[in-house]
């Protein structure tokens, strides 16, 4: 059966330059490999009237999100920097949701968690899909362990069939295969793994 079909979304994940080239501050390792990957699946989305959206990582300079701010991370995709620029190479044919805007963790596409009350509130994503009918989605991109999870296990929460795109994703893995924990963890929460 094809993947794609006007009532199905693929949801491309912050495939930006600190993710996915080798001089990026949170460079995840062959990041850039998921690129030609994502545009073959971004041209068949388009080919069959499926909708494609973008997410991006959009940190403010100081956020509890970074290290330097008592988080955990490196800084990284600080909005209207080019480390926060989609990757040149990706094809953009969609909308693109923003998040972390305001210093929020945001690793999912579909929800920002603040990072000091742990309180979270929803991106304009799942209003996204629903103004388009959407019922069904294909996830891909950057971080496998991270936002990729978090965006596919919330999809499954709110009730999106979703399907992950194995060889277009890669993971950080601070720790020894936390990549392949990730895709465990988004099969167990019902993701089909492909
Ligand atoms: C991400 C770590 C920190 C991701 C974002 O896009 O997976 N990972 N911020
Ligand atoms: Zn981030």
């Amino acid at each position: 059966m094809p993947r794609y079909d006007t009532q199905t979304a693929l949801i491309v994940v912050d495939v930006q330059n600190d993710f996915a080239d080798p001089s990026g501050t949170l460079y995840v390792k062959d990041g850039e490999r998921t690129v030609p990957v994502l545009n073959r699946e971004i041209d068949a989305a388009q080919t069959a009237g499926a909708a494609v959206i973008y997410t991006q990582d959009w940190h403010p300079p100081d956020t509890p999100h970074f290290a330097k701010d008592g988080g955990v991370w490196p800084v990284h995709c600080v909005r209207e920097t080019w480390g926060a620029e989609l990757q040149r190479e990706l094809v953009v044919a969609g909308s693109v949701v923003r998040k972390g805007s305001n210093g929020e963790d945001g690793y999912s596409g579909f929800t920002m968690r603040d990072p000091e009350t742990g309180e979270t509130k929803p991106t304009e994503l799942h209003r996204l899909l629903q103004e388009r009918g959407v019922e069904q989605v294909v996830v891909g991109g950057l971080a496998t362990d991270y936002c990729v999870k978090a965006t596919a296990v919330d999809a499954r929460a709110l009730g999106y069939p979703t399907t992950l795109l194995v060889a277009a994703v890669r993971a950080v893995d601070l720790q020894p295969r936390d990549g392949e924990r990730a895709i465990e963890e988004m099969r167990a929460a019902g993701v089909t793994v492909e």
